[in-house]
């Protein structure tokens, strides 16, 4: 599962991506369209808490990949290498420059909504442009024979071309379980999950901005449409932030009245707009956050540890974490009931703790 980051030249994308990463990103070489890469990891208090009870010789977060690709724009996307590094993400994070400052050229007036719409817009017309090519061969192709899996997709792209027209993003097209996969080839840009995310001043009541600042931009209706999540952050308290120690990032955090880092929640909206969740392993070994879609089966779930366990899996030793924290260890959990064992087909939660059973 990976995620872009995307928006205009200069909007804070790179400076993001290394605070994410904690990468040390130099001058891109030879080819500005190549995309810096690197992983995330995901923050959990719930794993920290569950730590506390084992001190375990490891602890493992869940990671998620980020990609920062160069940025977006008409021109860009007519170069197909850049395209098409994008097609490969998953969903994508728009930075929306929401920060004033003069020495730092923009397109114009700091306007988030007209940011995200224009870019949107760019992603609609890349997809149009596939459409259209793809009708088109599809067209000579059901001419010399029809069948009813060419005439399905057929109809399909219609639908989705009559959906872009009207300037909408087909993320935001209903479309069946079929239906998504018949298209899932093409990788259509705007069909991907958006999380926006302002850029904000720096300021002394950071927590409060960025709380406000989806209402302050306008962009409350836009980010609630299907598959689009708002979140802020200050990429430049960020950036101070990511250099300090714990103790030092809490004093810090609480002089500008924040509880917590913008960068975890934009993570974690990363991670909810992916469709995923995390579930745990725990012992005095490791205590580990694994990474599943939500609805995963515990059978296919035990897959995300080892294939061995998902083939020879038998039961699950199933506990929510906060019942576990509560009882204080599993013995005692056990002897409270609410430890229990769940079959193939229980239905994993966000913050299980699970052992898995298995023969061979
Ligand atoms: N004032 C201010 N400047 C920022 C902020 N985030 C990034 N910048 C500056 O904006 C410029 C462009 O940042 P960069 O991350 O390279 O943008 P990119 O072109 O989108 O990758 C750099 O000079 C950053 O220091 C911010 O939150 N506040
Ligand atoms: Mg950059």
């Amino acid at each position: 599962m990976k995620t872009g980051i995307i928006g205009l030249p200069q909007v804070g994308k790179t400076s993001l991506f290394k605070i994410l990463t904690k990468a040390h990103v130099g001058e891109r070489g030879h080819n500005p369209r190549e995309a810096h890469l690197g992983m995330a990891k995901v923050p959990d208090e719930r794993l920290d808490k569950l730590s506390s009870l084992y001190n375990p010789k490891k602890l493992v977060h869940a990671t998620i990949e980020y990609s920062d690709v160069a940025a977006i724009g008409q021109e860009a996307l007519k170069e197909s290498a850049y395209a098409n590094n994008l097609r490969t993400v998953d969903a994508l994070i728009h930075v929306l420059r929401a920060f004033d400052e003069p020495s730092i050229p923009h397109v114009g007036e700091v306007d988030p909504l007209r940011d995200a719409k224009n870019v949107d817009f760019d992603l609609v017309v890349n997809d149009l442009g596939q459409i259209e090519k793809r009708l088109e061969r599809l067209e000579k192709d059901l001419k010399k024979m029809k069948t009813a899996e060419l005439e399905r997709e057929f109809d399909l792209l219609k639908r989705a071309k009559t959906h872009l027209e009207s300037e909408r993003p087909l993320r935001e097209m209903e479309m069946s379980a079929e239906d998504k996969k018949r298209i899932r080839g093409f990788m259509f840009l705007s069909q991907k999950s958006i999380l926006y995310a302002l850029n904000v001043n720096e300021s002394t009541t950071l927590g409060e901005d960025l709380e406000k600042a989806p209402t302050k931009y306008n962009l409350i209706e836009y980010s609630s449409r299907p598959n689009a999540a708002v979140t802020a952050i200050c990429g430049r308290v960020e950036a101070e932030l990511a250099e300090m120690a714990d103790d030092e990032a809490g004093e810090f955090l609480a002089s500008y009245g924040l509880t917590e880092s913008g960068l975890v929640r934009l993570i974690r909206k990363s991670y909810e707009l992916l469709g995923l969740i995390s579930f745990f392993t725990v012992g005095e070994d490791e205590c580990r956050a694994w990474t599943i879609e939500r609805g995963s089966r515990a059978q296919a779930a035990a897959g995300a540890i080892h294939s061995d366990l998902e083939k020879h899996f038998i039961r699950a030793e199933t506990i929510h974490w906060d019942q576990l924290l509560d009882a204080g260890s599993e013995p005692n959990a056990r002897s409270r009931g609410t430890l229990r064992l769940e079959g193939k087909d229980y239905i994993v939660q966000d913050g299980d703790v699970m052992h898995i059973r298995h023969s061979g």
